[in-house]
């Protein structure tokens, strides 16, 4: 089976394909009829010009720009990599936690311009985290992985979801009560119609002041506008590693103290990226023998 992939994805296993090409979509401009099968990392297929393509396998667990419907209509399987990646995820959602809360950035602007002149900070305290409410927007298999680490820092934790389920690791509130009673709210929701600006000016505007707004998710989830207005203002504190526009980010972002900003480093650990590329693998590879894919996702249509 002939694969295309859009980049040269982390790994040995990528080794396993025996015919692989690897080549940005961008560079697609004929009808390519041999390729069937599609490594990309959520970006929009050109459907058109893969007449015999059979699966899509997308590296990462948001296929948000992969339009699963249209695939199902032409028969090809689409298949993502969850679960190897909720440990790094929910690591760093708590690293931008821990940031954001304890002004570690700040911190570490004042060592490096030299404007470390006391022997201890005699103000400027951040909150304390231990102790404080944390709010979990999205109980799946990350949400409930932030929600284990907060065990360790005595955290109480509500979270929302569509459905509320039973688990130990928190106590459910519908989406506003959460934002109104948390200190530190977390969005791990994937990407879909119903999410797109789940958390718009009104709800953003329930948070409490000085809370702290982490998003690992999609940039997306929220009026990206409103949560500038908000940090902005310095009402809020942000822990941010995407947005609507990446690798864009807002130009007020920049010089701002209370926000932490990363470039989209969820899943960016050698561990998890090589697990993603090995599923990626492993479902290409069911498909050419014929077998079911192991992680498919099913169109929402
Ligand atoms: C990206 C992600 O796929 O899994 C997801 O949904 O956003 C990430 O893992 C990865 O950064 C490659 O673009």
């Amino acid at each position: 089976m002939k694969v295309l992939a859009t980049r040269r994805y982390p790994g040995p296993a990528l080794h396993e394909l025996a015919d692989l090409e690897i080549a940005p979509l961008a560079s697609l401009d004929a009808p390519r009829p041999d390729v069937e099968g599609l490594v990309v990392a959520n970006e929009p297929p050109p459907l058109q010009l893969l007449p015999s393509l059979r699966v899509i396998a997308n590296f990462g667990v948001g296929y948000d720009r992969i339009d699963v419907a249209a695939c199902a209509e032409r028969g090809v399987v689409v298949t993502n990599t969850p679960g190897v990646l909720d440990a790094a995820t929910a690591d760093l959602a708590f690293a931008l936690i821990l940031a954001a809360r304890r002004r570690v950035v700040e911190g570490d602007r004042i060592v490096r311009s030299g404007g470390w002149t006391g022997s201890w900070a005699d103000s400027g305290f951040a909150e304390e985290l231990t102790g404080s409410t944390l709010g979990i927007v999205g109980f799946g298999r990350i949400g409930a992985a932030v929600a284990g680490r907060a065990q360790g820092f005595e955290l109480r934790v509500l979270y929302t979801q569509r459905h509320e389920v039973e688990t130990e690791l928190g106590e459910y509130r519908e989406l506003d009560a959460l934002l109104a009673e948390s200190d530190l709210v977390t969005v791990h929701v994937p990407l879909t119609p119903d999410t797109d600006r789940l958390i718009d000016a009104r709800r953003l505007a329930l948070l409490r002041d000085g809370a702290c707004f982490v998003n690992t998710a999609r940039g997306e989830i929220v009026d990206e506008g409103a949560l500038v207005a908000e940090l902005v203002s310095g009402r809020i504190r942000a822990g941010l590693d995407v947005f609507v526009d990446e690798p864009d980010v807002p130009a007020e972002l920049l010089g701002l103290p209370n926000v932490v900003l990363t470039p989209h480093l969820g899943s960016a650990t050698r561990q998890a990226r090589e697990a993603m590329t090995r599923l990626v693998v492993d479902n290409l590879l069911a498909i050419e023998r014929g077998d079911p894919p192991l992680t498919p996702v099913l169109s929402r249509a």
